[in-house]
């Protein structure tokens, strides 16, 4: 039976001219506020997009890596940005595929994540391929072993975060916090290490309440609790994109500092050969 992959990510805007539809998209029809916009405008200038838009790239990197170690065709779709995963499925379909794999690059399973990605999967293909959809893969054992590799042996506190999401999907049963708990408690486990901590990061400006501790509060409390030396491991996330880059590396850098702490951050996975490997696994079993 010939088999596709579409593989997913957030997407992200590859000119400053394309942000407002971008978070247009992202807002599906809910009104943006002008500051808001020029806010974000103004982060991803400050992180040189035009120059190059890490997100975008490094998931066509992990694309091709991911069609090469399965032998058949692997198409991006993006969430928020072009190709959208529409296209990645005319694409899967026009390739001869019956059956597609759809595989997202966020571990957690969130009804208001991931359940979107498959949603926009299913009403493209409509019937037109058999989809295995993979809803998480949280505690797979090649992911934890490529994070715990990265923190093995650190005599920081481990913080390990990841996106926050509205408080609401604690109401709706949501496994998403749970899920990013057990990833984070097998990969301290993995590597031995025993100071660690999670917290959340990247809050949207929405007016609703969002999971917390965000990072930079949890940095308040981590600093009056005496730790001076933190390594951030986001496990939420696996490529360099605009939420690592901006809210980590500068804004939970500029309060480590103004703390006196000393940050670092882990190495995002990105197209890592041995992560690339193991959404291989992942693809494999799906189908
Ligand atoms: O590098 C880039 O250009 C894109 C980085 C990016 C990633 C990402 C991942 C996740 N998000 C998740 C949830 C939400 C919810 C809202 C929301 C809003 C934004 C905005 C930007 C943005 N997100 Fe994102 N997200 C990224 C970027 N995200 C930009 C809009 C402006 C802002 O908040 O600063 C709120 C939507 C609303 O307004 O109603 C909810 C989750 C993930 C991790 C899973 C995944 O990757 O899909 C969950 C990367």
């Amino acid at each position: 039976m010939p088999d596709a992959v579409v593989l997913m990510a957030y997407g992200s805007p590859e000119r400053l001219a394309d942000v407002p539809a971008y978070y247009a998209d992202i807002r599906g029809g809910r009104p943006v506020a002008p500051e808001h916009l020029e806010d974000l405008v103004e982060r991803y200038r400050r992180l040189g997009i035009e120059e190059s838009s890490p997100l975008n790239a490094i998931t066509e990197q992990t694309r091709v890596a991911l069609e090469d170690e399965l032998g058949f065709p692997v198409l991006t779709g993006m969430k928020h940005w072009t190709p959208h995963i529409a296209d990645a499925a005319d694409a899967a379909v026009a390739a001869g595929a019956d059956r597609v794999a759809g595989l997202v690059l966020a571990p957690h399973y969130s009804a208001l994540s991931i359940e979107g990605y498959r949603e926009q999967l299913e009403h493209a293909l409509n019937g037109r391929a058999e989809v295995a959809f993979v809803d998480s893969w949280h505690l797979e054992p090649g992911f934890i072993d490529v994070l715990a590799a990265r923190i093995r042996g650190t005599d920081a506190h481990v913080v390990f975060t990841a996106h926050s999401l509205p408080v609401r999907i604690l109401e709706m049963g949501d496994p998403y916090k749970d899920q990013l708990l057990e990833t984070s408690r097998a990969v301290a486990d993995a590597a031995g290490v025993h100071e660690w901590s999670f917290s959340f990061q990247s809050e949207s400006p929405t007016g609703e309440p969002w999971l917390g501790p965000d990072i930079l509060d949890h940095l308040d409390a981590l600093h009056a609790d005496g730790v001076d030396h933190v390594l951030v491991c986001p496990v939420g996330f696996v490529s360099d994109h605009l939420e690592i880059r901006w809210d980590l590396d500068v804004e939970a850098q500029e309060r480590a500092a103004l703390l006196g702490m000393r940050l670092e951050r882990i190495e995002m996975l990105n197209a890592d050969p041995a992560f690339v490997r193991t959404l291989a696994t992942i693809v494999k079993r799906a189908l």
